[in-house]
C-alpha cells in the first residue's frame, strides 16, 4: 500500500522526494489544503535547492500524490512540527492529531515512524494513544509481539543542504522494541547511503535533542566570548580564530542570536524533561535569546554617535533578514526580529531592510510605515548606520570603502 508521509514541510516534502527517487509510491498528507493543491500542481511551496526538480519528476513519474485525507499505507512517516508553548513546554498537538488520523486506518503489520524532533517518551506516548483508540490491536509498549511497529527516526538534515544530507547522513533508528527498530530501519535502507544505527526509541529521541543542544551551547559560548571580548576591548573573531588553531578546539561563531525552528526550540525539550539537571542547556538558551537585545543597544549607540537620539530620525540599513546565511527562510530569525523591534521602538527612524533572497517584505515588517525593502547599493548610499545581520555571500562583496562615513554594527565579523 505504499508509504504515507504526514506533514509536507521542510522535512516531509524532501522525504517524499527521496523515497520516490527510489521508485517508491508515496502519498503526502497535509492538513493545509493550499499546500496539497500546490504540490499536486507541481509547485513546491518552500525554497530548498534541488527540491523543486525532485518533486516535479516524482509527479511526472506518477509516484507522488498529495492529499488532506489519511490513506491506508504499510509505512507511516510522521514529519509534523513540534513547537513549544509560551512557557517553553513541548507542544505535541500536531503529533497527536497525526496519530489520531492514522489509528483508524491500521489493520496490523504497519510501521509507524516518528521523524519530528520530540521530547523523550513521545514514541511510547504515540503507542499509548493508538491503543486507547484501537483496543483491538497489540501495541509495542505493552511488551510481547505487537501488531503495529513503532519507531523514532529523527531527521538531521541541514536547511540549504537537505537534498544532499537526506541521502548521505547517518540515521538513528530507535524502536519501541528491537523488532520495531529492525522494521523501521528497512525503510531507511531503501534510500539512505549513510550508516543506520539501531537503538531504543527514548535514546533516539534524546540523541537528536542532544545534537541541537550541543550546537546551541557552543554558539552560546561564542556569544558569551563576544561579550567578554567587547568588555575588555578585544576582537572576538580574531581570538576565536587563533584558539581554533589548537588541534582540539573548534569554537563556533558569535552572531545576532540563534534562529530557525530547531536549535532555538529543541534544547527546551531537554530542560522540560529534567529542569533541575539541565542548567547549562537552559543558560545557553537564555544567552542566545538575549543577543538580539544586545544588538539593538549597539544600534542605538551607533545612532547616537551620528547625533541621533531616540526617535529622532536617522536611517539604518539592516543587511539580511533570514535566520542564517544564503537561505530565504525567515522563520524564528533574530535578524528579522531585530529589524522589526528597531522599527517599532524608533518610529522616527527610517529602516532599510536588505534581503536579496526575497521579493516582498514579510507581513509584520510591511505593516510598519518606517520600513522599506531596499537594494544593497541604495541602502549603503542612504544609511547613517549599517547593521550586518546575516553573512549572505551577497554581502561579502561589500568593502570598507563602500561603508566609509557610516557607523557600523557588524554582528557576523565580516568587516573587521
Ligand atoms: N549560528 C551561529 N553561529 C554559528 C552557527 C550557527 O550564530 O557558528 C546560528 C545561525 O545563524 C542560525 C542558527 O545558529 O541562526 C542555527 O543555524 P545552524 O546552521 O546551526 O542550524 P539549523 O537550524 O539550520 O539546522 C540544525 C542542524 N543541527 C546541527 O547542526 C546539530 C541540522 O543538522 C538539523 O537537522 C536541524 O537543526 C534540525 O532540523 O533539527
Amino acid at each position: 500500500d505504499g508509504i504515507a508521509v504526514i506533514g509536507l514541510g521542510y522535512i516531509g516534502l524532501p522525504t517524499c522526494a527521496a523515497l520516490t527517487r527510489h521508485g517508491l509510491r508515496v502519498t503526502g498528507v497535509d492538513v493545509n489544503e493550499r499546500t496539497v493543491s500546490e504540490i499536486n500542481a507541481g509547485r513546491v511551496p518552500i525554497v530548498e535547492p534541488n527540491l523543486d526538480v525532485a518533486i516535479a519528476s516524482a509527479m511526472a513519474d506518477g509516484l507522488l500524490t498529495a492529499t488532506t485525507s489519511m490513506p491506508h499505507a504499510s509505512v507511516y512517516l510522521i514529519a509534523v512540527p513540534t513547537p513549544f508553548t509560551g512557557d517553553h513546554e513541548p507542544d505535541l498537538r500536531h503529533v497527536r492529531s497525526a496519530t489520531e488520523a492514522i489509528a483508524p486506518m491500521l489493520r496490523g503489520g504497519e510501521v509507524v515512524i516518528l521523524e519530528s524532533t520530540s521530547p523523550p517518551g513521545t514514541t511510547e506516548l504515540i503507542s499509548q494513544w493508538i491503543s486507547d483508540l484501537r483496543p483491538d490491536l497489540k501495541l509495542p509498549h505493552m511488551g510481547g509481539i505487537s501488531d503495529v511497529h513503532l519507531a523514532h527516526c529523527p531527521e538531521r538534515v541541514l536547511p540549504g543542504r537537505i537534498m544532499v544530507e537526506i541521502f548521505s547522513n547517518d540515521r538513528i533508528v530507535g524502536g519501541l522494541s528491537p523488532e520495531c527498530a529492525q522494521r523501521a530501519a528497512e525503510v531507511y535502507r531503501l534510500f539512505v547511503t549513510g550508516d543506520i544505527i539501531l537503538t531504543d526509541a527514548k535514546s533516539a529521541e534524546m540523541a537528536k535533542l542532544t545534537e541541537n543542544a550541543f550546537r546551541d551551547v557552543n554558539i552560546a559560548f561564542a556569544n558569551e566570548l563576544a561579550e567578554i571580548c567587547e568588555h575588555i576591548g578585544l576582537d572576538v573573531w580574531e581570538v576565536i580564530s587563533m584558539a581554533n588553531h589548537h588541534p582540539r578546539v573548534n569554537i563556533l561563531q558569535p552572531g545576532p542570536g540563534v534562529g530557525g525552528h530547531c536549535i532555538a526550540v529543541d534544547p527546551w525539550f531537554i530542560v522540560s524533561a529534567a529542569p533541575e539537571q539541565a542548567r547549562l542547556v537552559r543558560a545557553a538558551r537564555e544567552t542566545n535569546d538575549a543577543r538580539p537585545r544586545t544588538v539593538l543597544t549597539k544600534i542605538s549607540d551607533a545612532l547616537a554617535l551620528t547625533g541621533r537620539t531616540d526617535g529622532e530620525g536617522g536611517t539604518v540599513a539592516c543587511l539580511g533578514l533570514a535566520f542564517k546565511a544564503d537561505i530565504d527562510d525567515l522563520r524564528e530569525s533574530p535578524a528579522l526580529s531585530i529589524t522589526e523591534t528597531l522599527a517599532k521602538e524608533r518610529p522616527g527612524t527610517r529602516v532599510l531592510a536588505v534581503e536579496p533572497h526575497i521579493d516582498a517584505l514579510p507581513r509584520g515588517l510591511a505593516a510598519l510605515p518606517n520600513v522599506e525593502l531596499a537594494a544593497t547599493e541604495q541602502a549603503l548610499a542612504e544609511a547613517d548606520v549599517v547593521v550586518l545581520l546575516v553573512d549572505h555571500a551577497a554581502f561579502r562583496a561589500i568593502t570598507l570603502a563602500d561603508l566609509r562615513g557610516r557607523e557600523l554594527v557588524d554582528t557576523r565579523g565580516l568587516w573587521r
